[in-house]
């Protein structure tokens, strides 16, 4: 289930960060999959600790996540390779396809997807693959109102529209993190939000 027909050269939104808006990343069939598949096993998202390092429930945080295993059916496997091809890193580099829901007022407040190495709880999950270099961000359904991926510092929003992607870089060109790469995920006001997440490493990621 290919979507290389359909997919255009991705738009520059901004520089800085670097961030580009992947139209038709995802076929609708690939989006109605992985819903599918994650309203069988959905429950309250997590973030990591700051302190701890550990997987905790956070109020900054208010959508219903799970993740696949990696290669878990061949349309995932399709969606890990392209998005290895699109950031042009290994593939073993990404982290499990996370996948998040939002209902009415649900949002992620800015953040960002780097670990902050001065923070205790880096440590921890830096041993595996090392910090987080870029993020997609794979818009599942059309959001009736709300719901935008906003990014602070340049101000600018992506529209979640089903089968396209926000990508954009959590470190500099230079691999430092970059902190203009704050973002959040806007309150959705009608109607729901499903997205798919993947974040690659700077190495291998098991
Ligand atoms: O839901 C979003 O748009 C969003 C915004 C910011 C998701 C994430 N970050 C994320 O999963 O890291
Ligand atoms: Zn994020």
């Amino acid at each position: 289930m290919t979507n290389a027909a359909t997919q255009s050269l991705p738009k520059v939104i901004c520089t800085s960060p670097a961030l580009y808006l992947l139209e038709n990343f995802l076929s609708h069939e690939e989006c109605d999959h992985f819903i599918r598949i994650a309203e069988k096993q959905i429950a309250p998202s997590v973030v990591v600790d700051e302190n701890s390092g550990q997987y905790v429930a956070h109020k900054d945080r208010t959508s219903r996540g799970t993740h696949f295993l990696k290669n878990q059916d061949p349309v995932i496997a399709a969606v890990e390779q392209r998005t290895a091809l699109y950031s042009n890193t290994p593939i073993e580099n990404g982290e499990n396809i996370q996948i998040l829901h939002y209902g009415i007022g649900a949002e992620y407040k800015p953040h960002f997807d780097y670990f902050d190495p001065v923070l205790p709880g880096s440590a921890e999950v830096l041993k595996r693959g090392g910090q987080r270099i870029c993020t997609f961000v794979m818009y599942l359904n059309d959001v009736e109102e709300g719901g935008e991926t906003i990014f602070p510092v340049p101000n600018v929003k992506v529209t979640p529209r089903k089968g396209d992607a926000a990508f954009f870089w959590d470190v500099t060109a230079d691999g430092k993190i970059d902190p203009n790469s704050l973002h959040g995920g806007a309150p959705v006001i009608k109607g729901e939000k499903w997205i798919a997440t993947r974040w690659i490493r700077e190495r291998a990621f098991y």
